[in-house]
């Protein structure tokens, strides 16, 4: 598809709640949307970068400096004719893969609009519905997190993920489960611990968690090797895990259990199969992770969680759970079974409002 157009918008949208993790504490969620124009089409991606370094390098600084200077000028005026085709233009651009997924969604949103299919059938995936679950943050108390929690189980969630950070996970987490015996539980350290600091993790081996979510740092594989070997409770990867290669070490390594895909950080949903597939082969469930996404990011992270080896409840939860309002026509909502239908429509099967964009919008960009 000749690419004709690539307009860029950074937005700061506030969340119906804040989201407290051990890397900060947020109240507005800053995302830039790409609005894309090849062959009469438009097609758009997220990037899902946040204004503060906190989870990746990359911020929404440095994705708008690197897609306007680097990405965008290497592909208006040229025919992307795929997805691979997009990726080998991009090569040459070392790390920078929460701005790359960006385009490479909106392309998706392209080559499904063009085809009449949905970002589903383009992947192969055959789940039309996908267990979802909730990921909560810290709270200022356990009394507090066992009354949100309860809130979330209120409303149809069956699986939970705490946020966990130093002086704030055994405690918080048993809370949680003697509240509720029954519930699918796991919990999130984002990378607070190091090996020694997560010795004070044990005791979590007794509260029947479905896994420990990247305890230690993200170039730390090894010593994830190391921590896995003790615990009982499977560790699994997310920052770690920032490109099919990546997935490969931490198999070889033994350094998880169970893997969480963000195709984004993985450098786009292509990318993203890639982590899936390889799992799939050697045995290890993934489950599909979550960056707080608009509805557009949502409708994506859908589509690739239809796929069989998602054998676990994503961090996809409803519309409601994020934003009081959103960009677009769609709205996701929670199943009674604790799913979330996957769009139908062609590409991400999402249409976008132009006017809810701009509210949003600090800044505007055009390359063409
Ligand atoms: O580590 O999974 C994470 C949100 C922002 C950055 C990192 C993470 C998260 C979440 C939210 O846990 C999941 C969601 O989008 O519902
Ligand atoms: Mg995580």
């Amino acid at each position: 598809m000749k690419i004709e157009q690539i307009t860029l918008s950074l937005l700061r949208m506030p969340l119906v709640s804040a989201f407290e993790t051990s890397f900060g504490r947020i109240t507005h969620r800053e995302c830039i949307l790409l609005e894309v124009r090849a062959g009469g089409l438009t097609g758009w991606g997220e990037v899902v970068a946040d204004h503060d370094p906190g989870y990746s390098y990359e911020t929404t600084g440095t994705a708008w400096h690197i897609l306007e200077e680097f990405i965008a000028p290497l592909l208006v005026g040229q025919d992307v004719v795929d997805v691979p085709d997009f990726q080998r233009r991009v090569e040459g651009i070392r790390g920078h893969h929460l701005a790359k997924a960006g385009f490479e969604m909106a392309l998706w949103d392209l080559l499904g609009r063009r085809d009449g299919k949905s970002l589903r059938e383009m992947l192969g995936g055959q789940k039309t519905r996908v267990d979802v679950g909730v990921s909560v943050g810290l709270q200022e108390s356990p009394e507090k997190l066992v009354q949100v929690v309860g809130n979330y189980l209120a409303e149809g969630y069956q699986r939970v993920k705490l946020k966990i950070k130093p002086g704030r996970d055994v405690g918080d987490a048993r809370a949680v489960r003697m509240a509720f015996p029954e519930i699918k539980l796991q919990v999130d350290a984002n990378s607070a611990y190091t090996l020694e600091t997560a010795q004070a993790l044990h005791p979590l081996d007794d509260l029947d968690l479905l896994l420990i979510e990247q305890p230690l740092f993200e170039d730390d594989i090894w010593d994830h090797h190391k921590l896995q070997k003790e615990l009982n409770t499977p560790v699994c990867l997310d920052e770690s895990i920032v490109s099919p290669r990546h997935a490969r070490y931490a198999i070889e390594m033994q350094a998880c259990r169970v893997i969480n895909i963000k195709p984004a950080r993985c450098g786009g949903i292509s990318q993203g199969v890639m982590v899936h597939d390889l799992c799939q082969q050697h045995g290890l469930p993934v489950w599909h992770g979550g960056m707080l996404e608009t509805n557009i990011g949502r409708a994506s992270n859908l589509a690739l969680a239809s796929l069989p080896n998602f054998r676990l409840p994503g961090d996809i939860s409803a519309s409601a759970r994020y934003y009081p309002e959103d960009v677009t026509e769609q709205t996701f909502s929670l199943n009674p079974d604790s799913t979330i239908s996957v769009p139908e429509g062609p590409g991400l099967g999402v249409t976008v409002i132009p006017a809810q964009v701009k509210k949003f919008s600090l800044r505007q960009g055009v390359v063409k």
